[in-house]
């Protein structure tokens, strides 16, 4: 079964993806896009929605991570990543859909807003990726692609703030759920893949990194996905940063 997978470097829920074919073994085929230029990519291949990740395979054509979990469990059942127990399984789902609204959302918004302050790190998200153009051209032309992505996604400084300011409560939530059993067991869960994904791109984030990774949720996000590429220097005004510290 020939399956192709839709990325943008460092986006996490293409990472969770990535990790998800990876687990069941599906083998598949990389394809490499820009952002915002991504949109028009999958609106010419007839995608129904138009973000990464995207996934065709077996004729199908699927797009969100949440989507593309299920799918890849109806496909490949071994190993699963939601539990066959009615009750664990909402749980998780539960999880994951937290995930992807409360966490990769604001964390996203986050690292934009972190991005137009400073883009230099960009590059280094494109580690071993296939642009068609240079790595270095790519992130001296982004600003108006940086620009295009805080109205996208809505993050600009107000709503940034605020996302940073709830981080300490859902690291709280994470650890809850690890110390329940929800997430962090081996293999993983959709939701460990969600949330890790959500977290690794928190962490490549030097002003956010350090009030994650002495946590069981710093923990368990390199373990759930341990490829995770890109760096982001510390940018972030001071006074965002003070609910972290207070926390
Ligand atoms: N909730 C969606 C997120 C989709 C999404 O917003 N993807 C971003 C990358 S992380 C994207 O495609 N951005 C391209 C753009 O906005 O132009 C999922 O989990 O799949």
């Amino acid at each position: 079964m020939e399956a192709r997978l839709y990325v943008i470097p460092g986006s996490h829920p293409a990472m969770a993806v990535r990790r998800m074919l990876e687990l069941k073994g599906i083998p598949y085929k990389r394809v490499d896009l820009m952002p915002v230029i991504s949109r028009g990519v999958l609106r010419a291949l007839r995608f129904q929605s138009h973000t990464v990740p995207s996934l065709r395979i077996g004729g199908r054509k699927v797009t969100g991570s949440r989507e593309i979990a299920r799918l890849l469990d109806r496909i490949q059942p071994d190993p699963p990543i939601f539990p066959s127990d009615p009750e664990q399984r909402a749980r998780v789902e539960d999880a994951e859909r937290w995930g992807e609204e409360s966490l990769a959302d604001p964390v996203r918004r986050i690292f934009w807003n972190a991005t137009r302050r400073d883009r230099s790190g960009m590059g280094t998200y494109a580690e071993g990726a296939k642009l068609g153009v240079p790595i270095g051209l790519a992130v001296r032309t982004a600003a108006p692609i940086i620009a295009a992505e805080i109205r996208i996604n809505g993050a600009q400084d107000d709503p940034a703030r605020a996302d940073v300011a709830a981080l300490p409560a859902a690291l709280d939530r994470i650890d809850a759920w690890i110390a329940e059993g929800v997430l962090g067991g081996d293999p993983p869960n959709a939701a460990d893949l969600q949330i890790a994904a959500g977290l690794r791109l928190a962490m490549s984030l030097d002003d956010l990194r350090p009030l994650i990774e002495s946590r069981p949720a710093g923990e368990l996000a390199p373990r759930a996905n341990p490829e995770f590429a890109g760096r982001t220097a510390a940018v972030l005004p001071a006074e965002w940063l003070e609910p972290l510290r207070a926390a």
